[in-house]
C-alpha cells in the first residue's frame, strides 16, 4: 500500500484509529464514506439494459459498511437535473461513474455514445468536489483513453465488487488508491493489471436498488442475470479479455438457479443470461438447466451460445428450463474467415446446433460479421448463402469490424496501415476488407430479419 496520498481534491475522511483497526468498539465502520453510483447510460438500443454491474458494485460496497446512494439515468428525462438532485440528497464523498458504451459499433454513421458520459462527469462537477471514478465495460477497453476524455479522477478496471470499496477505503485513509490492482488515475500511467475475482460465489448477484430501475411492469424487460465471467476463446477482434479476463470464473448453478427464482418471485417474467458464452463449460450450462428446471420458475430466458460443444442434451435441457431464444454469433459461413477470426468452430457445427435449437422450438438470433480479414467477395457470397440455408428466426448483419485495442484486429490493422499505432481507438475506427464497397451494403439489406 502506498504511503499518504496528496491529490488537491482528497482528503481524509476520518481518521482510523490508533490501531489501525477499520471498525470502532460498537462494530461502527471508522472511515465510511457516502458514494453515490450513478449508471451513465441512457440508450436503449436494441433492448433496455439494467444496471447490472453497478448494482453488484453497490451492494459490495454497502456490505463493507459504507453508505450508497444509486441514480440509473436511463429513465431520467432531464439527467442534469436528476444528478443535482441526487448530489443533493446523498452529499457523496465519491461518485461512481459506470460506463458501458463506448460507441454502437456501427460503420456507416457510428455514434459515439461515450459523448453523452461527459455532461454527466461536468454536472457531477459543477455540485460537488467529490473525486470521480468511472469503472464499467466500456470504460474497461479505453482505461486512459476514457479517463482523459472524460476527465474524471480515477477509473476501475474489471470486477468493481472488490476493489471499489477498496478504493473509498484508500480515500477514506488519504491513501494513494492507483496502489490497487486495476485502478488508473488521471495522468498516471502506472495501473497495474485488475484483480479478477476468482470466487464468484459471494460476490453480490442483486442489489435493492436495480428494483427500481426494473419495474416488472416494463414491456419487453429481460433481467440480466450472469452466472460466469472470464472467456478462454481468442476471438481476433474481440475486447472481453480486457474487461472479464480470459480466465472463466462460475458460479455454482444452483446459486444462480435460486437467484432466478429469487427474480420470479419479484414479478420478473424474463431473463437475459448476460454470459459471453453460456455454453462453455457444458457442463456447467447442463447443470444449471437441471437447476433452473428443479426449481421450476416458470421463467422464459434467453443466453448467447458458442456454437460448438453443444450437444442435444443440453439444448433439450435448455429448452426444458425455459430458454426461448439463443444468439448464435457464428458471424462467418466461410472457414477460411472463421480461421481469421480464430474461431473454434466450422460451419458444419454451426448448422448442427442451429438445426438442434430449431427441433427444441428455441428461436435463434444470427449474427453475421463481414468485412474483416480475408474477406472477399467471394467469401461474403459464401456467408449469405449459408445463414439463408439456416432459416433462422431472425438475422442480424454487421459490415466492417470495431477495431479494439490491443487485439489480433488492431495489430492487423496497424501492419496495413488502416490504423496509426499511436491511435487509442476511443472514436471507433472500423476495418473493412478491401474491394468490398459498395457492392457489399446492397447485398446485405434482403437478409435482415425478424430484428
Ligand atoms: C450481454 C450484453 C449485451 C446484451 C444486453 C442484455 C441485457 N439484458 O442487459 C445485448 C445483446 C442486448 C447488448 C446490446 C448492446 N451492447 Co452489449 N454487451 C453485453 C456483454 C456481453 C455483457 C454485459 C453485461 O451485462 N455484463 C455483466 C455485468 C455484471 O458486468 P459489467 O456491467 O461489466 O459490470 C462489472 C464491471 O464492469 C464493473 N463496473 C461496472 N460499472 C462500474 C462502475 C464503477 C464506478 C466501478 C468502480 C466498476 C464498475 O463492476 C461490475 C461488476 O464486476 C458485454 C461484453 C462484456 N463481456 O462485458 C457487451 C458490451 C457491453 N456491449 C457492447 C455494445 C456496443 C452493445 C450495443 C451498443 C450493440 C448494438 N449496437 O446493439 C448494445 C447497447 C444496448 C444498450 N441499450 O445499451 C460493447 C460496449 C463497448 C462499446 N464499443 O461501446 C460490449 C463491451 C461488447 C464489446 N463489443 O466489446 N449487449
Amino acid at each position: 500500500m502506498g504511503g499518504t496520498f496528496t491529490g488537491a481534491w482528497t482528503r481524509p475522511i476520518l481518521r482510523q484509529n490508533a490501531a489501525g483497526d477499520a471498525r470502532d468498539r460498537a462494530g461502527a465502520m471508522i472511515g465510511a464514506m457516502r458514494a453515490l453510483l450513478i449508471s451513465a447510460n441512457s440508450e436503449r438500443i436494441n433492448m433496455i439494459t439494467i444496471p447490472l454491474g453497478l448494482g453488484a458494485v453497490a451492494a459490495a460496497t454497502r456490505r463493507a459498511g459504507h453508505d450508497v446512494g444509486f441514480l440509473d439515468l436511463l429513465p431520467e428525462p432531464d439527467p442534469a437535473a436528476a444528478i443535482r438532485r441526487a448530489i443533493a440528497k446523498h452529499r457523496p464523498d465519491v461518485i461512481g461513474i459506470s460506463v458501458r458504451n463506448i460507441d454502437d459499433q456501427a460503420r456507416e454513421n457510428p455514434r459515439f455514445l461515450l459523448a453523452q458520459v461527459k455532461p454527466v462527469v461536468e454536472t457531477c462537477r459543477e455540485c460537488s468536489r467529490a473525486p470521480v471514478v468511472l469503472g464499467g465495460a466500456g470504460y474497461s477497453i479505453f482505461p486512459d483513453a476514457a479517463l482523459a476524455y472524460l476527465g474524471a479522477d480515477f477509473g476501475v478496471r474489471g470486477d468493481g465488487e472488490a476493489v471499489f470499496p477498496a478504493l473509498l477505503e484508500c480515500l477514506a485513509g488519504g491513501r494513494d488508491p492507483c496502489t490497487l490492482p486495476g485502478v488508473y488515475g488521471a495522468g498516471r500511467h502506472s495501473a497495474s493489471n485488475p484483480r479478477f475475482s476468482e470466487d464468484l460465489g459471494p460476490m453480490p448477484m442483486w442489489d435493492e436498488a436495480l428494483r427500481q430501475a426494473a419495474d416488472p411492469a416494463t414491456p419487453d424487460l429481460w433481467i440480466p442475470v450472469q452466472s460466469r465471467r472470464g472467456c478462454p476463446n481468442d476471438c481476433s477482434y474481440c475486447s472481453t479479455s480486457q474487461i472479464q479476463g480470459r480466465r472463466l470464473r462460475a458460479r455454482e448453478p444452483r446459486q444462480v438457479a435460486e437467484h432466478v427464482a429469487m427474480l420470479a418471485r419479484a414479478g420478473y417474467r424474463r431473463v437475459y443470461f448476460v454470459d459471453n458464452s453460456f455454453n462453455i463449460p457444458e457442463q456447467h450450462a447442463l447443470e444449471l438447466c437441471d437447476a433452473l428446471t428443479r426449481l421450476a420458475t416458470g421463467v422464459l430466458w434467453r443466453c448467447i451460445l458458442y456454437p460448438c460443444r453443444v450437444c442435444e442434451e443440453l439444448v433439450r435441457s435448455m429448452a426444458r428450463a425455459g430458454c426461448v431464444e439463443v444468439s448464435l454469433g457464428f458471424e462467418s459461413g466461410s472457414l477460411q474467415v472463421l480461421r481469421e477470426m480464430n474461431k473454434r468452430f466450422t460451419p458444419a457445427d454451426v448448422r448442427e446446433v442451429s438445426d438442434m435449437l430449431g427441433a427444441h422450438g428455441i428461436r435463434r438470433m444470427g449474427f453475421l460479421l463481414l468485412g474483416g480479414p480475408g474477406e472477399t467477395r467471394e467469401t461474403v457470397e459464401e456467408s449469405v448463402a449459408f445463414a439463408e440455408s439456416l432459416r433462422l428466426e431472425c438475422l442480424r448483419v454487421t459490415v466492417g469490424m470495431r477495431i479494439y485495442p490491443g487485439t489480433q484486429l488492431a495489430r492487423r490493422a496497424i501492419a496495413e496501415g488502416v490504423i496509426k499505432d499511436e491511435d487509442d481507438l476511443l472514436v471507433p475506427r472500423f476495418y473493412l476488407s478491401p474491394g468490398l464497397e459498395p457492392w457489399i451494403h446492397d447485398r446485405v439489406k434482403p437478409l435482415l430479419r425478424g430484428a
